[in-house]
């Protein structure tokens, strides 16, 4: 089974993509296929965004496609950046810029760790209306000294629960094990897999 996947993220691409292939799904990345303008992101919710990205692909395409919204939440700043957490240090930014900013904020506050997770939600819109949903999440805490060169984002700050390593010091299999989108592709297989009986 092949889907378009709706993201510019590399990172996603990868991750999504390495796991989806241990189920027999292929994905095809959206800038391969077609080029199209992208939404404006303005859910307040992960589940919001991921949905509007998905059907606004699927209506123009008229195929199925699946796309991701995840960000990190940090206790400390009171769920931020949430939703922003690709813009935290403005419109555009980069993951070095982001990690910078996630620092100072930390800083700021006089810590320098703080509880926080990752969370992950997929849509896989069909252009007729339908769609299948998953979400997935990943607790752990962010910490103010980058460490490692895997993953991307702010895996170089955050420590998953039960480990010492940060998520980018983990190879992408343990990553994809135990990370908020591995948790997610696998609920939405399981899901694909049952509807496909249909
Ligand atoms: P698309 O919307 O094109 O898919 P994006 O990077 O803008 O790509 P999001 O709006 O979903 O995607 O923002 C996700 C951000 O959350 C991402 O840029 C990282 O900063 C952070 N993030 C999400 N998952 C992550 C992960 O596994 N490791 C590190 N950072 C992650």
């Amino acid at each position: 089974m092949r889907i378009v996947f709706a993201t510019k993220n590399r990172g996603k691409v990868r991750e999504a993509g390495e796991k989806l292939k241990e189920f027999g799904v292929e994905i095809i990345p959206l800038d391969e296929i077609a080029e199209v303008e992208a939404p404006e992101e303005t859910g307040e919710t992960f589940c919001e965004n991921a949905y509007q990205k998905a059907t606004y692909y699927a209506r123009k395409l008229k195929l199925p496609v699946l796309a991701e919204d995840a960000g990190l939440e940090v206790e400390t700043l009171k769920g931020r950046p949430g939703v922003y957490s690709s813009r935290f240090a403005g419109e555009n930014a980069t993951d070095e810029e982001n990690n910078r900013k996630l620092i100072e904020e930390l800083k700021k506050r006089g810590v320098d760790s703080s509880p926080a997770r990752y969370v992950s939600f997929f849509f896989l819109a069909f252009p007729e209306g339908m769609g299948l949903w998953s979400e997935g999440e990943v607790r752990g805490k962010v910490i103010t000294e980058p460490r490692g060169s895997g993953g991307f984002g702010y895996d170089p700050l955050f420590i998953p629960e039960g480990y010492t390593k940060t998520m980018a010091e983990l190879p992408l299999e343990e990553k994809n094990r135990i990370s908020h989108r591995g948790k997610a592709v696998e609920k939405l297989v399981w899901l694909i897999e049952k509807v496909k009986g249909f």
